[in-house]
Order: C-alpha cells, then sequence, then structure tokens
C-alpha cells in the first residue's frame, strides 16, 4: 500500500530567516486583526519571505507558485504612460449649479441649481514623463470628468485658453518637437531646446500660445491657483433644439499665482513634487481647493461680428467682448485611495458630453474626438475600461456592447443584439437620449483646407503681451531669452524673433538684445497684418492675484535660543490671515527656545529652502544668528527668498544672517515685531525688487 512520502524536514527557513524573515513576528507587532494572506487566486500563503528551493542553498523552483505570480503581477504593474499629460495629481470633488442655464441647456448639471454632481479632477504637465517634475516651464492639463445623472461629461481642458495649433494632423508633430529630442532623449519636460522652436519658428499660429507658455502662467505657484478652460468653443442646446456656444472656464478661489522663473528651477530641485504634495496637503488639511465655474455665450450672429474665427483654438474671446458668468463651483475634497486605480487609470475624453452639450466644428477638437478614445484602448488595454470605477458613470447603464479584453460584468439573458422582442428588460433607445444638434453643413466641395478666417497669427498675441503688466512683460521677454538660449541653430533664433516682431517691436528688441543678435532678423511674410486690438486686462496674472494669505505656507526659521514670544507672535499672525505655518530648524528634531521649551521643527534647513514658502520670517537668537551667517544652506533661506520677491520678517539675531545673504532692506524685509507690516507684505510678492537684483530682458 503506497505510503504518504515522509515529510523532509522543512528547510526553508534557517535560524537567520526566522528571526529576520518571519513574517508572524512582524504582524503580531503591528496589532490588529489582519486577514491571511493569499494569492490572487485565493490560495492562503504560509511563507511570503523565502522562495522554494531544493536546498538551502539550490536553486528556486520553477513549480514555486507564488514567487512566479507575484514577480509576475509585480512585471506587469505598468501600463504604457500617457503620450502627453503623462505626469498628473488628481482629486475628487462635487460639481456645484449656481446659476440654471435652462435658457439654453438641457443638461440637467447646468440646469439644476444646488444639484452637486460627483467628478474627479486631474491636472498635468504636457511634456515630462510620469516621473518627472511638477514645476516646469509647461502648460498645465486641467481635466474634469463629471458623473452626472445623464451619464459622465469630460471637460478636458488647459491653463491656458488657447493651444499651439489650429488642426489636429499637427498634434504629433508638436508632440514630438516638444519631447526629449529622439537621438538623445534629452531634455525631459523642457521646450527650451532646438526641436520645439525649430517647429515654432515654422509654424506661425503658433505664436500667440507661445505668449502664454512664456508667461508666468507656465510655472505656476499652485495647482489651486491656476486657471482653467475648456479651450474650443462647444454647444449649449435647450429644450426647443436651439444652440448657443458656450466657453467653459474655471477661476481658482484662491486667485491667480506663479512662481517666478529662479523659484520654479529651484523648486524642481528641492521638491519635484512640490504641486501633488501641495494638492495632497491642502486637502488632507480640510483646505478645499475651490474654483468658480464660468461660461461666455453667444451666438452664431454675434460670432459672425468677432474679427476672429472662434472655431480657430488659437484665439480666445477676451472677456471685455463676452462677459464670463460665473453659474458653479467645484470643490475638490477626497484624495483618491489609490494613486494608480484612479489618477492613473481615469480615461478622460472630450467626446464624452451629455444630452443639452454638443460640439462645434473647430478642427482640432474634432480631432481629439478620435484621439482620446484610441488612446484609452492602448493604455488599457481594450474596450472594457468603461468599467475601471473611476471611469464608471455613476448613473445606470446598460447596452448590447458585450465580451472583450477584462469583461467585468456578467450580462444575464439570450438578448445581445437590437431590435429584438424576447427579453422585457433588454435596453431601448428613449426620447431624452443625447440627440446632435442639426447644423447645415457648409456648401463648398472636400479637401484638405484651412479656413481663410484661421489666417491671422499675430493679433492676439499682441492683443496679449500688450495687455500684460511691466514685470509680466518682463518676465515674458526673459522667458524667450532663456529658451532660445538654450536652442544651438542660431537661424531658429533668429526666426522666432522674426516673429516677435509682428506682435511688439520692443519686445523683438529686448529679445534680440538678450540674445546678442548682432541685427533684427527680417520679419516672416504675414497673411494678415497685424491689428491693434483693445488691451484686455483680464489676460494677466497680477491683476488677478489677490492679496490674500489663504492657503499659503509662511516658513520660520528658528534655532536655539529663538525668541518664543516672537515665534508665537508670527505664527498666530499667519495663522489668523490663513496661511499654514511650518517651523524650520537646523535639525528636525527641533529647537530650544528662549522660553526653555523645545519646538520641533517640521523641516530640517538644508531640506527645507525658503522656496517652497510663499513668505518667511527668521527669529535667531544673537548667537545663532552669527553661526548661521556661515552656513550656506542658511545663507541660501534668505538670499532665496528675497530673490523670489517674497516678504521677510526677522529680528536683531538674524541680521548677521541677512547681511551674509546681502539682502538689502526694503518694503518687504520687516521687523519680526511688526507682524501686521509683514502679513500685509506676505500677502502679495515684491514686484518693485525684481530689476534691482536680476536683469531682465
Ligand atoms: Fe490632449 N491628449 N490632445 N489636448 N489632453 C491626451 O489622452 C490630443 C489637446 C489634454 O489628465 C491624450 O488620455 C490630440 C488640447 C489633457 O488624463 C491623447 C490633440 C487640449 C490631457 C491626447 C490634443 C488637450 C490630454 C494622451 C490635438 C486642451 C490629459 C493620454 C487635436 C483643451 C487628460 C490621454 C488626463 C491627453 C490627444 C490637444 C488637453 C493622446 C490629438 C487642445 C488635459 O489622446
Amino acid at each position: 500500500m503506497a505510503q504518504p512520502t515522509k515529510r523532509r524536514p522543512d528547510t526553508s527557513r534557517n535560524a537567520t530567516a526566522d528571526r529576520r524573515g518571519n513574517g508572524d513576528e512582524l504582524h503580531q507587532q503591528s496589532g490588529g486583526k489582519h486577514p491571511p494572506l493569499t494569492t490572487n487566486q485565493g490560495i492562503p500563503v504560509a511563507d511570503n519571505q523565502n522562495s522554494l528551493r531544493p536546498t538551502p542553498r539550490g536553486p528556486t523552483l520553477l513549480e514555486d507558485f507564488i514567487l512566479r505570480e507575484k514577480i509576475t503581477h509585480f512585471d506587469h504593474e505598468r501600463i504604457p504612460e500617457r503620450i502627453v499629460h503623462a505626469r498628473g495629481s488628481a482629486a475628487h470633488g462635487y460639481f456645484e449649479l449656481t446659476k440654471s442655464l435652462k435658457k439654453y441647456t438641457t443638461a440637467k448639471l447646468l440646469t439644476e441649481v444646488g444639484e452637486r454632481t460627483p467628478l474627479f479632477t486631474r491636472f498635468s504637465t504636457v511634456a515630462g514623463g510620469a516621473g518627472s517634475i511638477d514645476t516646469p516651464r509647461d502648460v498645465r492639463g486641467f481635466a474634469v470628468k463629471f458623473y452626472t445623472k445623464e451619464g459622465n461629461w469630460d471637460l478636458v481642458g488647459n491653463n491656458i485658453p488657447v493651444f499651439f495649433i489650429q488642426d489636429a494632423i499637427k498634434f504629433p508633430d508638436l508632440v514630438h518637437a516638444v519631447k526629449m529630442e529622439p537621438d538623445r532623449g534629452f531634455p525631459q519636460a523642457a521646450s527650451a531646446h532646438d526641436t520645439f522652436w525649430d517647429f515654432i519658428s515654422l509654424t506661425p499660429e503658433s505664436m500667440h500660445m507661445i505668449m502664454w507658455a512664456m508667461s508666468d502662467r507656465a510655472i505656476p505657484r499652485s495647482l489651486r491657483m491656476i486657471e482653467g478652460f475648456g479651450i474650443h468653443s462647444f454647444r449649449l442646446v435647450n429644450a426647443k433644439g436651439e444652440s448657443t456656444f458656450a466657453k467653459f472656464h474655471w477661476r481658482p478661489k484662491l486667485g491667480l499665482q506663479s512662481t517666478v522663473w529662479d523659484e520654479a528651477v529651484k523648486l524642481a530641485g528641492a521638491d519635484p513634487d512640490f504641486h501633488r504634495r501641495d494638492l495632497f496637503e491642502a486637502i488632507q488639511r480640510s483646505d478645499h481647493p475651490e474654483w468658480e465655474f464660468g461660461v461666455q455665450l453667444f451666438t452664431e450672429e454675434d460670432a459672425a461680428k468677432f474679427p476672429f474665427d472662434h472655431l480657430d483654438a488659437t484665439k480666445l474671446i477676451p472677456e471685455e467682448l463676452v462677459p464670463l458668468q460665473i453659474v458653479g463651483r467645484m470643490v475638490l475634497d477626497r484624495w483618491p485611495d489609490n494613486f494608480f486605480a484612479e489618477t492613473e487609470q481615469v480615461a478622460f475624453c472630450p467626446a464624452n458630453i451629455v444630452p443639452g452639450i454638443d460640439f462645434s466644428n473647430d478642427p482640432l477638437l474634432q480631432g481629439r474626438l478620435f484621439s482620446y478614445l484610441d488612446t484609452q484602448l492602448l493604455r488599457l488595454g481594450g474596450p472594457n475600461f468603461h468599467q475601471i470605477p473611476i471611469n464608471a458613470p455613476k448613473c445606470p447603464f446598460a447596452n448590447l456592447q458585450r465580451d472583450g479584453h477584462m469583461q467585468m460584468h456578467v450580462p444575464k439573458g439570450r438578448v445581445n443584439y437590437d431590435p429584438s422582442s424576447l427579453q422585457a428588460d433588454s435596453p431601448r433607445e428613449t426620447p431624452d437620449g443625447f440627440r446632435t444638434f442639426a447644423q447645415p453643413a457648409d456648401d463648398g466641395s472636400k479637401g484638405r483646407i484651412r479656413a481663410e478666417s484661421f489666417a491671422d497669427h499675430y493679433s492676439q498675441a499682441r492683443q496679449f503681451y500688450r495687455s500684460q503688466t511691466a514685470p509680466e512683460q518682463a518676465h515674458i521677454a526673459s522667458a524667450l531669452v532663456f529658451e532660445l538660449s538654450k536652442v544651438e541653430a542660431l537661424h531658429v533664433r533668429e526666426a522666432v524673433v522674426g516673429h516677435l516682431r509682428h506682435i511688439d517691436a520692443d519686445l523683438a528688441k529686448r529679445v534680440a538684445d538678450g540674445l546678442a543678435l548682432d541685427a533684427l532678423p527680417p520679419a516672416p511674410p504675414a497673411a494678415v497684418k497685424p491689428q491693434d486690438r483693445p488691451p484686455s486686462p483680464a489676460l494677466q496674472i497680477i491683476g488677478k492675484m489677490k492679496a490674500t494669505l489663504e492657503g499659503r505656507q509662511v516658513g520660520i526659521l528658528v534655532d536655539h535660543g529663538s525668541d518664543a514670544a516672537t515665534v508665537k507672535a508670527l505664527r498666530k499672525a499667519a495663522e489668523d490671515a490663513g496661511a499654514g505655518v511650518r517651523i524650520v530648524a537646523p535639525k528636525v528634531g527641533g529647537a530650544k527656545l528662549s522660553d526653555g521649551r523645545k519646538l520641533a521643527a517640521d523641516g530640517q534647513l538644508a531640506g527645507t529652502p525658503s522656496i517652497v514658502f510663499d513668505a518667511v520670517a527668521v527669529v535667531l537668537s544673537a548667537a545663532a544668528g552669527k553661526a548661521l551667517a556661515k552656513e550656506a544652506a542658511a545663507v541660501d533661506w534668505v538670499r532665496d527668498a528675497f530673490g523670489h520677491l517674497k516678504a521677510i520678517a526677522f529680528d536683531s539675531g538674524a541680521e548677521p544672517l541677512l547681511q551674509a545673504g546681502g539682502i538689502a532692506k526694503d518694503a518687504g524685509v520687516v521687523q519680526a515685531a511688526d507682524t501686521k507690516g509683514f502679513i500685509k507684505a506676505a500677502k502679495t510678492r515684491q514686484w518693485a525688487r525684481e530689476p534691482k537684483l536680476r536683469t531682465l530682458a
């Protein structure tokens, strides 16, 4: 009779492994009631520390299905990253309508005042890979998925209201040009290189967008402080089937705010996750980011009078021409539970619209309607990605599509076709369903045509530049000098300056000087002579900044012996003004203040540069001030805060450090005892300081 083989002694754990690798001990320490660990097939796992081998020092056996399943899953943990907008951060929240648009649309989320629609919003940079930094000079994606009662509406926009190109067929060229160069694999997440500017210099339609991309809009302080735009004209369609054009806008409650370029560059090193962390921390502390939702509404007849074509995505409609009506708000109040399952797997698509909203003929939008579904099929591996929880509608949905990769549902019954008569509950068309607006088609012949009305590439670029404040104009000119100085091909630098001559003669001259060009290059022929348009202050950042510390961060540098009362008063004043306060000290354990108590630090000096704060205070004993004046991290702390135009509060102990940092006292450098003065200065940036410390173009 066969006898069970006698088990050999279990050698899979030697004495060391028992002590160091035995999960049981660790699990006991962590407390709680842990469910048994299993494989994906539900088989309980007894040992998650050692793979299977015939002898203690022998090879690993193929038979080890636990090891193979775990490693195979790990090997497949990444999906193709987005070809653009790969780097992103997202949050859940809701949309609340404050004013009904019933006159214009049947879309319930825009007609039922007070109604809250859940949503998921993902912000992104465009050019860099998923692991790239948060603060390059780049456009920010601003994509919102509204889970409405009538299906998902995806408003997939950017933080800039225009785009580089007019026709979708140019998108692969634009993206190839801006991404890392194909032979060398760099630069990552940067437009400052030859291929990008070569393409731009040969694409005059990009000039308006270039003005925006070189402005401080492209280096935001926080994702909570950017605007959002749907860019294209969409249609709203009412119950009578009448259509009104709409442009969609998001307005941050905290106002617009950007960094200065030197700060953005240093942030990349100080905290590559600066924007992601900022959004995460704001939501964790229940300081929920909020935006107003606005629409610009206009008719076909209004559009006919505009001095530009609203179907051209390189043009915007100035708010002075068509005012913005605020009709709702968005609040982001919940961070995703899992980054991959939600932020990475979310699949936006501009073609996802609900009854009462429709597309326009913008040729860029038309191309996007195809592209996003196509990209999701690749990224998410098949046609059932709408079943992934983050993508699934929150309203009931049913149709007769079946099967395919990773079908998660188990459809019941015989009927998977339409029309049918065999099953009482099979889904049917509904009179409330989506109806395309019956736009009459243009007369004309088929062809690869660009409308004549798209030909003016410079007038709005000029309008944008001339609408900016002096510091903003200087930043645009300096950004162009920075970017073009990284371009090796002289003819490309010259060609871009040639285009600038059509925008603004002074801008062209400043950039040409900044590049030390021998002469102003010729302007290329312009298809339409650029027009002067009235300045639009709504296009500024500085004009739209709010004098506030809400949602901002103040850093206080302390060391042993710092005056406790001063630290306390500064903290209270900053917190009362709505700011968060972080204590920074040479050692993270903290410092013993003048009252003999130890104050723990939130950050260690070398790892927490002033770059991550909006304003700083330095409170030091005489001895600490002297010592830190010889410490590079401390000197940089004050020097950078000064250079980045931030308010600095200081007490007498901090004087030697300020001197070592070369800080010239100005309106933004305030005695620590003057908490009121400090808070006032901290609510803005010291623009007047900049020309004294930096050569701008
Ligand atoms: Fe996109 N874009 N895009 N885009 N786009 C993608 O879709 C595309 C354009 C925008 O957080 C891709 O899921 C084409 C304009 C955002 O997941 C892809 C064209 C605007 C996001 C794609 C454009 C955008 C994307 C890559 C020219 C501002 C990130 C991965 C016709 C209105 C959404 C993906 C997120 C993502 C194609 C132009 C915004 C490849 C073909 C204009 C915010 O489908």
